[in-house]
């Protein structure tokens, strides 16, 4: 994998950059939809590719593992092979998931004892065997096995964490560099900076991470409930400490306004569930602003969902429409709606990207917020 940097805004910290792995290009910053079980859901991959124009997707470890499990992805050939996305693919590694989804679950130092949300079993999380899992799926970047610390967290507790976190990572460097890729082709392993939000800690953190100096890095632990100003305040903290020449990736962020300032900040790798959950709850982010298209002013409204936006979904269907598929819980609103909203999240993206090139985006992004957390 390479990461070449192409411009850097005059103005903020943002920069523009170009990600070259096994399976093709990225141009940052970007933002990953998440296919968590192998599918984003309610979106084909032909609307992935030539509506969204996604360039890479996520998928979970804790998930693929569960079901449908290794013995069927290995015999597929990969994830790649079983969804057909030949794109690039990022995994998590299962050390966010196990926490938030699986009903008990237990820390050792060995890995983390959980029980299984689909149907109880029990299972075992090691940063060794989730290296071999995530060689099994096969995604062109894989995560370090982490623990996501919640917010608020006292601060023996989250700095008891990172150094475990950091242990991990030294087992899941020495399982990843001792075996290789099964399908051929080349996987990159990033780690993951934790620390709450105590800056001693992501200091510590941060600087643990760039010394292992692998081709990128990841934020993890940040928009758990803290109040943004902390989050931005951790992340420009942390981008400042790891390398400029390699890929940053802030993990689970966020709404357009937080991607917006994280990219200000230096980051150039996001992933939320956020277009596409709120999507099916009928929240749609538009060029306009926020809108909730169940509501009654959109009854009538029988204009296209994002005239501005452009592409298919969002020209031609309307907000009428799209308000009653949702009210009569049709399938084709949630549909719809995913489709709109990862339009508009790759759309944003890529219009940071120009303003960054143009050397323009800092004014554009100030101007961009406020607009983008209207709600209309
Ligand atoms: N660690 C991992 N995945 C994540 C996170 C993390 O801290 C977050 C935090 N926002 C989202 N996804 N492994």
């Amino acid at each position: 994998m390479t990461f070449d940097l192409v411009a850097q805004d005059p103005a903020s910290k943002a920069r523009a950059g170009v990600l070259t792995t096994a399976h093709g290009t990225i141009q940052t910053p970007i933002f990953m939809p998440v296919g968590t079980a192998g599918t984003v859901k309610a979106v084909h991959q032909r609307e992935l590719k030539e509506d969204i124009k996604a360039q890479i997707i996520l998928g979970n470890t804790y998930h693929l593992y569960l079901r449908p499990g290794l013995d069927v992805l290995e015999k597929a050939g990969g994830l790649h092979k079983f969804n057909g996305w030949d794109r690039p693919i990022l995994t998590d590694s299962g050390g966010y998931q196990v926490f938030s989804l699986s009903g008990t679950r237990k820390i050792v130092e060995e890995g983390v004892k959980f029980r299984s949300h689909i149907d109880g079993s029990r299972h075992l999380f090691t940063p060794e065997n989730v290296m071999d899992t995530q060689r099994v799926i096969g995604a062109d970047i894989i995560m370090a096995f982490d623990e996501c610390t919640p917010y608020p967290c006292d601060y023996h507790y989250a700095k008891n964490s990172m150094e475990r976190t950091h242990r991990w990572l030294q087992r899941c460097i020495d399982r990843f560099d001792s075996t290789e890729g099964k399908y051929g082709y080349e996987q990159t392993l990033f780690p993951i900076v934790q620390g709450s939000t105590y800056k001693d800690l992501r200091t510590q953190s941060a600087e643990t991470i760039a010394s292992k100096n692998r081709p990128g890095n990841a934020i993890g632990g940040l928009s758990v409930g803290e109040p943004a100003e902390m989050m931005y305040e951790m992340t420009e903290l942390v981008c400042d400490i790891l390398p400029s020449d390699k890929p940053r990736y802030l993990m689970g962020v966020g709404t357009p306004a937080n991607i917006l300032e994280n990219i200000a900040l230096g980051v150039d790798m996001f992933d939320c569930v956020l277009p596409t959950r709120n999507a099916r709850n009928g929240m749609l982010f538009t060029t306009q602003g926020i809108i909730n298209i169940r509501n009654e002013r959109w009854k009538e409204d029988y204009s296209p969902i994002d005239a501005e936006l452009g592409g298919y979904v969002s020209t031609f269907y309307s907000k009428a429409y799209l308000r009653h598929l949702m009210h009569a819980t049709e399938m084709l609103g949630a549909q719809i709606a995913s489709v709109h909203n990862l339009t508009f999240y790759l759309w944003l993206v890529g219009q940071a990207r120009e303003q960054i090139l143009a050397g323009t985006f800092r004014p554009w992004k100030d101007q961009m917020v406020k607009k983008l957390m209207t709600r209309l």
